[in-house]
């Protein structure tokens, strides 16, 4: 078998890169009749997720413009898995944290960002039941920068113009000697 029809079969998505337009997009809603799809996406999201690996991903990363979000931070190898269907953000804090980010459609780059320390977030779970989540620390980061994919945002949109240029040159360049080499 190919390698790319073992990546099928078992289900992985191809991972869009910045810049691309569906990544800068306003994802739709999850519709009552885009279940099946939802479904389908929700385990090839985690296959991919956890291949990369990343502790989260947002579906317009594999060119689906939903509000859809799988969520495992794996702790020590404990799952925790989330799956959010049309996450909102309901409150946040006043006080900020800063982490270190990084973003699989950004390979590569990384850089420190600040956030609301704590949110409020409620969704819909893979069984369509309402839920909410109070988060602070690594998942309440994780959650904000999910939910800005949904929202056609990346974690470089909140740097300064000077920085978001200095990431986006080097990804790129990263981006053109890893395709020099594949087609060497
Ligand atoms: O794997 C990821 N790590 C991460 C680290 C700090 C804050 C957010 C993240 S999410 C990222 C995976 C990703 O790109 N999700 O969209
Ligand atoms: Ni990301």
């Amino acid at each position: 078998m190919s390698n790319t029809t073992l990546s099928t079969s078992i289900g992985m998505l191809p991972i869009l890169i910045a810049p691309n337009q569906i990544l800068k997009t306003r994802a739709r809603p999850v519709k009552p009749t885009d279940s099946d799809l939802v479904r389908d996406l929700i385990p090839r999201m985690f296959a991919t997720m956890y291949d990369a690996p990343g502790i989260g991903l947002a579906a317009p990363q594999i060119s689906h413009s939903l509000r859809l979000v799988v969520i495992d931070l794996m702790p020590k190898d404990k799952k925790q898995p989330y799956s959010l269907i049309n996450p909102e953000i309901v409150a946040s804090s006043e006080e900020l944290a800063a982490r270190e980010e990084g973003c699989l459609s950004l390979p590569g780059q990384y850089a420190e960002i600040t956030r609301p320390a704590r949110v409020k977030v409620r969704y819909l779970d893979e069984t369509g039941a309402k839920r909410e989540i109070e988060a602070d620390g690594l998942l309440s980061a994780c959650l904000q920068h999910e939910i800005d994919h949904l929202d056609g945002v990346l974690f470089v949109d909140h740097l300064s113009t000077l920085k978001r240029n200095m990431i986006m040159r080097r990804l790129a360049k990263e981006q053109r000697a890893k395709q020099d080499e594949r087609s060497r």
